[in-house]
């Protein structure tokens, strides 16, 4: 059986985007099977914890002896096992990996660092005088992604692992209104979301919240 950490609880502004969200998702949309290992702070700092996670943090991934962590590489494992997430024409899987890199690499990396500033440095006067910088740079990658998406109703010809990781990447930008000022991917988010794995995906990662009450 496959197993993946995710968190006890964490405060609401993360609850709903916390990384096992995406490997949920995949293993939703993979149709495989899994049970989640419910972690705390203690947990994250343990020897045992850090054999799987050098840093400590969620998601970690077993199966069978294997362990692995970083999200977009256990996400590109499960999609390996799935021709919902890889097509299976080689041209095709190239290029949805190349777009779950482009979502890591080239948007979570500009995406995160607004989120870390907006939500754990609101009042810093650093924090102040660097969000102009860093929300002109978000609003520019959010536009080349309306450009290149045009008519398109996913990334590539159809919906793959590539979109899966975007989609969580700018789920991640909800506290703003960022995404309101860009309806074309404002509606790709939802089209995406709208998908049953996804919400299996989600209620799942809400559900030991939700039973906490906060
Ligand atoms: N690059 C890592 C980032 C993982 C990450 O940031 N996890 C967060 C939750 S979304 C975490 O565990 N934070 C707690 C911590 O860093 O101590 C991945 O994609 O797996």
């Amino acid at each position: 059986m496959i197993t993946i950490s995710a968190f006890k609880w964490v405060p609401p502004f993360a609850q709903g985007v916390v990384r096992d969200l995406r490997v949920r998702w995949a293993l939703e949309e993979a149709g495989l099977p899994y049970e989640a290992r419910l972690i705390d702070a203690e947990v994250q700092a343990s020897s045992e914890y850090r054999a799987l996670q050098p840093f400590g943090q969620v998601p970690v991934f077993e199966e069978d002896g294997l362990a692995l962590f970083e999200s977009g590489a256990i996400v590109l494992h499960i999609a390996s096992r799935s021709e919902v997430l890889l097509p299976s024409d080689e041209a095709s899987r190239a290029r949805a990996v190349t777009w779950l890199f482009a979502a890591l690499n080239s948007v979570e990396n500009r995406v995160q660092q607004l989120a870390e500033l907006d939500l754990f440095y609101p009042d810093q006067e650093w924090a102040k005088l660097r969000r102009p910088g860093l929300e002109k740079a978000v609003r520019r990658r959010l536009s080349e992604l309306v450009a290149w998406l045009g008519d398109r109703e996913y990334l590539e010809d159809r919906f793959t692992v590539g979109d899966l990781m975007m989609t969580t990447v700018l789920r991640i930008l909800r506290h703003t209104d960022l995404l309101d000022a860009e309806p074309t991917l404002k509606a790709y988010k939802e089209r995406c979301e709208a998908r049953p794995a996804f919400q299996r995906a989600l209620a799942a990662q809400m559900e030991p919240f939700q039973r906490r009450g906060t």
